[in-house]
């Protein structure tokens, strides 16, 4: 398989759901099937933080999902831990910026989808020039899902890239709802990533139909 195009990158960053086991409050894999029948356009194994699990146990329940998504036609990316991906053939990696080497990522996982998390624009351009296929630009809002998160930004770098003519697919990520979504596409952005606002909801099928709705209106 080739390298994603950007034009698919752009579709698939749409509406992204994040997820982990200790960010839900009823079974993940029942959260996991909501959103997908609420639309979602791809998907994030995000085990981590405070009670994550890790090991076997992490394994199984990575395998689980991704068993979900694939009956779905849904992508199946992993954050961060490149031997879980690799060992469950997964459609893709998502790292930060301390999770090592853009580029010795690239070499490892191959055509595989590869998502970088930038906060400015020297490593904006760095995870270009490394092999990033989309970025992840946060936190838009204030975000009390992530322990170690940067202070909000708004649309500001978004909207800055765009102005300078940068191409590469981007999603918005941080304390996004259905209620504030729209600047993050009005400004550039391709899609949202969203972990709480789906994840918590008290009901994760109407929250994901909202959303997209939002987002859906926001494309010019
Ligand atoms: N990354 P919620 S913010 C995983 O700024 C993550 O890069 C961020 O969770 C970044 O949608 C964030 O619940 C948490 O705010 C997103």
């Amino acid at each position: 398989m080739p390298r994603i195009s950007k034009e698919q990158m752009q579709s698939l960053l749409k509406l992204y759901f994040i997820m982990g086991s200790n960010n839900c409050r009823i079974e993940p894999e029942l959260v996991l099937q909501q959103a997908i029948e609420g639309g979602i356009s791809i998907f994030q194994f995000r085990e981590k933080g405070t009670d994550s699990m890790a090991g076997e146990e992490k394994y199984q329940f990575a395998k689980q999902l991704k068993s979900i998504c694939i009956s779905q036609k849904i992508p199946f990316i992993v954050n961060d831990d490149i031997e879980l991906a690799l060992a469950l053939d997964a459609d893709g990696v998502h790292i930060g910026q301390d999770d090592g080497s853009v580029k010795e990522v690239r070499k490892r996982i191959g055509d595989k989808i590869l998502g970088v998390s930038t906060h400015n624009l020297e490593e904006v351009h760095s995870a270009i020039a490394d092999g990033a296929d989309y970025l992840g630009i946060g936190p838009i809002y204030t975000t009390t899902t992530k322990e170690d998160a940067k202070k909000a930004q708004g649309t500001t770098l978004i909207k800055e890239l765009r102005r300078i003519g940068i191409e590469i697919p981007i999603v918005g990520i941080g304390g996004i709802t259905s209620e504030n979504a729209a600047p993050v596409i009005e400004n550039g952005g391709n899609g949202v990533a969203v972990i709480s606002e789906i994840s918590l909801a008290d009901h994760p099928l109407e929250n994901t139909r909202r959303l997209l709705n939002t987002i859906n209106d926001s494309f010019i």
